[in-house]
């Protein structure tokens, strides 16, 4: 299975090279375009959601890793660790998505009290290893969330707890992008919602949009900071009516020039979040995506190579959208090696993109310009089967991680070394 030498790849490579020249698509600068995609790494991949903040909440918010497979990082020091395992064996430089209960704090440190002192040593780490860092607050797990609301609440000081929960973490995502001269983005997402149909829709959504206004009415650095909101279809517990809708967001985000997050899972079954991207950034300067894998809803499995997941990088290349998306991913799969989850997931999502460099998208378009749709359809279904995967090879090979599915070796030596030896505290 790992024979894969590098003559071999070479060889492949260069016949794909001469394959793609005829139809006038250079593989080296696909190869740097790939390169140079970064993708947003969510950390609570790494434990199941938990974070570290040992206060005995009930979890919450709807959300929740299912599977029981030995070896979640059980502290900040282990899901780092967990993370270079992760990073070694995906091509290119990457980022770490980080929630605020994975702060590291000596004593009870409440949400309403985080600074940018408690993500210090991530700090330090991701500089070290220049990774970039994006940020969440986090409105779940917590006592004063056990009723499922948060921005929205008609509690006044409840409110105010999460406003100021929310003004901290923008502090700690701009500390994050300064401290790393880089762009870090800080996504809100909220779980609130109403288990069955409410009569007060207008009076919560307006609640929620004037503690965002409060929110964000500070302006931070843009060279090191940006804000994105996260609509919900419906979650479990939010069922009939989530606060922070679709159509509430993408207003809200259009109108204080917010970037919009769209997660694959959030939506209708039917509906294709790809086909959104063209509309949306009409009017939006900038989407973050969660690319997530929704399985009858919204379950959050690891990214596989589907139909929706090759559409959505098409749709990002052929728009000619690139530096204007940032793409995050959002699962948390318990029933297999988590480490295994990141890297399954991230690579996928590097070949979807490959893919849509090597389409010859620009004499598609002139031949759909001209109704010639035979010809699009034609070489639609050519290029999934043009050799793709040898270009693939070799950005693995000049990147230095491993050809195929060797990277498993690495994953699986570090499981039995390290990840097995953890138990549950
Ligand atoms: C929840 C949202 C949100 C979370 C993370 C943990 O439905 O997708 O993005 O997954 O913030
Ligand atoms: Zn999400």
């Amino acid at each position: 299975m790992n024979g894969i030498d590098e003559k071999s790849v070479e060889q492949a490579f260069s016949l794909a090279r001469e394959r793609y020249a005829e139809i006038g698509i250079d593989v080296e600068e696909a190869i740097a375009r790939l390169g140079g995609l970064s993708l947003s790494l969510p950390c609570w991949q790494g434990d199941d959601g938990i974070g570290f903040e040992n206060s005995g909440a009930p979890r919450g918010g709807g959300i929740m890793a299912t599977g029981n497979y030995p070896g979640r990082a059980r502290n900040a020091d282990e899901l780092r660790k967990d993370y270079e395992t992760a990073f070694s064996v995906i091509p290119g430089r990457h980022r770490a998505n980080l929630h605020s209960i994975y702060a590291e704090t000596s004593g009870k440190v409440d949400r309403d009290r985080l600074e940018p002192a408690h993500f210090a040593r991530w700090m330090d780490w991701a500089k070290e290893r220049k990774i970039g860092l994006d940020f969440n607050p986090t409105f779940y797990s917590h006592p004063l969330a056990t009723d499922g609301f948060t921005l929205s609440h008609p509690d006044r000081a409840v409110r105010g707890f999460w406003i100021e929960h929310a003004l901290r973490c923008r502090t700690i995502g701009e500390a994050m992008g300064r401290a790393l001269s880089d762009v870090s983005v800080t996504n809100i997402w909220i779980p609130d919602g109403f288990k069955d149909s409410p009569v007060g829709r207008a009076e919560f959504r307006r609640r929620l949009a004037e503690s965002l206004d409060t929110i964000i009415a500070e302006k931070k650095d843009p060279r090191f900071f940006r804000e994105s909101v996260e609509a919900k279809l419906f979650g479990l517990g939010s069922e009939s009516c989530v606060v922070g809708s679709h159509e509430f967001y993408l207003g809200y985000a259009q109108k204080n020039r917010l970037l919009l997050c769209l997660d694959l899972g959030h939506f209708h079954p039917t509906e294709q979040v790809y086909d959104k991207i063209s509309s949306v950034l009409m009017f939006n300067e900038e989407i973050l995506l969660h690319v997530s894998r929704p399985v009858r809803w919204d379950s959050d499995h690891v990214v596989t190579m589907d139909g929706e997941l090759e559409n959505l990088a098409l749709e990002i290349v052929r728009g000619g959208f690139g530096n204007r998306v940032r793409v995050g991913l959002d699962y948390f799969d318990a029933s297999i090696n988590r480490i295994a989850a990141w890297v399954i997931g991230a690579r996928n999502v590097q070949k979807a993109f490959l893919r849509a460099y090597l389409e010859p998208s620009a004499e598609l378009k002139s031949r759909e310009e001209r109704g010639d749709y035979t010809w699009r359809l034609a070489w639609l279904e050519e290029a999934k089967s043009l050799p793709w995967q040898a270009v693939w090879d070799r950005f693995c090979l000049q990147s230095g991680v491993p050809v195929g599915v060797a990277w498993l070796d690495r994953v699986r030596d570090y499981e039995t070394k390290v990840q097995a030896a953890r138990v549950e505290p």
